[in-house]
């Protein structure tokens, strides 16, 4: 079989099987093709995309825009290090600085790369400028936080897949309940060494996990109050995927250092960005921290494209307006199902909790029917399912997944 041949689903999966590590249990559908809202596999059948690559893909895919950007830009200077300027980063610095409001914008690739800078500067301006002992700084972060893969990352997960026997791990981090001021003030209080606070606005691993409405601005007021810095991690929750460009936005609340990743690019290319005002990323100078490929000319033409589509198409007013529908809608069905508890979310960053244990099977079975039915959508812990289409669908393509969602779990009430 040779390597350009078309192969098929089974063929396919069977080569990742074989060939790959194992370290991912995919829904077995095989993918070809992308185009807005839709995706094909590779027997031509063409599905709605509710999950948008964990939330990368909010321009849709191989949006045209972000694609004539990348595709100029990669035959004109691909890559240069940052040994030498190159004439895309600059533009590309002083355009995501300004839509978003910092002073300075620090570039990498993928998100877990953008948590630990963010966790390097905070640590950084914990010993320079508030003054903390050196090796003593604290981060303050969440139960079941999800930040990435990195070892001082799983460091302080609390997900035993993710980070048994990856020991030994990271000091220097708290871990307190999500969604609970009292906590985050008395933690603060009692441990002059803490330096920041890293959370997630919605937590997207542990279910779309909504927090009580009040919590980032209230936490963001504790943090200033005790001269902490409040790192928001909105790599999942940011670029208009919770109906603001920034889900800290619902709240008014500027992060001391925000932490961008996945649909910064569309999803055509990993870009990655730590952004902060002066005070605090002056810390970085210059060998304190790189990367080869972070703020390539390729990745800064596709993300100022990508943040001129968000604005241009008004993805975030999208969002927030078919996000009601759809939980609306949802609710409207739970109201006479069984098989679904609840819907919970912002903009279209949702999810649906179904009626069974955590360990059954059912979540998955729904998501195999559905993509049966046309729509691709996976569970997350057990009986939580996840939706998040892009966001340049339309409200006749809202409702369309909405009657194949109602009707696919219409088959499995009990
Ligand atoms: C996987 C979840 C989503 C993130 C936040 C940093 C990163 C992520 C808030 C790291 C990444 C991903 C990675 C993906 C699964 C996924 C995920 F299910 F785990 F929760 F999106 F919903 N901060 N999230 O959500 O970014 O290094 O991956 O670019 O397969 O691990 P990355």
């Amino acid at each position: 079989m040779a390597v350009l041949d078309q192969l098929t689903s089974q063929e396919a999966i069977d080569l990742e099987n074989k060939y790959g590590a194992h370290n991912y249990h995919p829904l077995p559908v095989v993918l070809s093709r992308g185009e807005g809202v839709y995706v094909w596999d590779v027997e031509g059948k063409k599905y709605y995309d509710f999950l948008s690559a964990y939330s990368a893909v909010n321009q849709g895919h191989c949006h045209p825009k972000i694609v004539a950007a990348m595709t100029e830009q990669a035959q004109t200077l691909t890559l240069t290090s940052r040994a030498f300027y190159n004439d895309m980063l600059g533009k590309y610095e002083k355009y995501a600085s300004e839509t978003f409001n910092f002073d300075k914008l620090l570039p990498m690739n993928t998100g877990a790369e953008a948590v630990e800078t963010a966790l390097k500067i905070c640590r950084k301006w914990a010993y320079e400028v508030k003054g903390i002992d050196e090796n003593e700084a604290e981060i303050v972060v969440c139960e079941n936080n999800f930040h990435g893969r990195t070892t001082t990352i799983i460091s302080f997960s609390n997900d035993p897949v993710a980070r048994k026997n990856f020991g030994p791990y990271t000091n220097g981090f708290i871990k307190i309940e999500y969604n609970n001021l009292e906590a985050l003030e008395q933690t603060l209080k009692n441990n002059p060494n803490v330096a920041g606070f890293l959370v997630e606005p919605i937590q997207g691993e542990a279910g779309v996990y909504v927090p009580t409405e009040g919590y980032l601005s209230k936490a963001k007021a504790i943090c200033e109050a005790h001269n902490v810095l409040f790192i928001a991690d909105e790599v999942q929750t940011g670029i208009a995927r919770t109906g603001k460009m920034l889900a800290v936005d619902h709240e008014n609340v500027k992060p001391d250092i925000l932490i961008l990743g996945k649909a910064l690019s569309g999803g055509a290319y990993p870009v990655s960005a730590v952004l902060a005002d002066d005070s605090i990323m002056n810390v970085i100078k210059p060998g304190n921290h790189g990367s080869t490929f972070g703020g390539n000319p390729i990745a800064a033409a596709v993300a100022i494209a990508a943040l001129e589509v968000v604005k241009n198409e008004d993805l975030a007013n999208n969002a927030q307006v078919l996000g009601e529908l759809f939980r609306s809608e949802l609710s409207k069905f739970i109201e006479t199902s069984s098989i679904v508890n609840s819907v919970r979310g912002k903009g279209l960053l949702n999810a649906i909790l179904i009626n069974d244990d955590e360990d059954s099977d059912t979540a998955w079975n729904i998501c195999l029917k559905l993509r049966d039915n046309g729509l691709l959508a996976k569970p997350t812990h057990g009986n939580i399912i996840r939706f998040a289409p892009p966001l340049v669908m339309t409200r006749e393509q809202l409702l369309d997944c909405v009657s194949i969602i109602t009707k696919t779990l219409k088959e499995f009430e009990v």
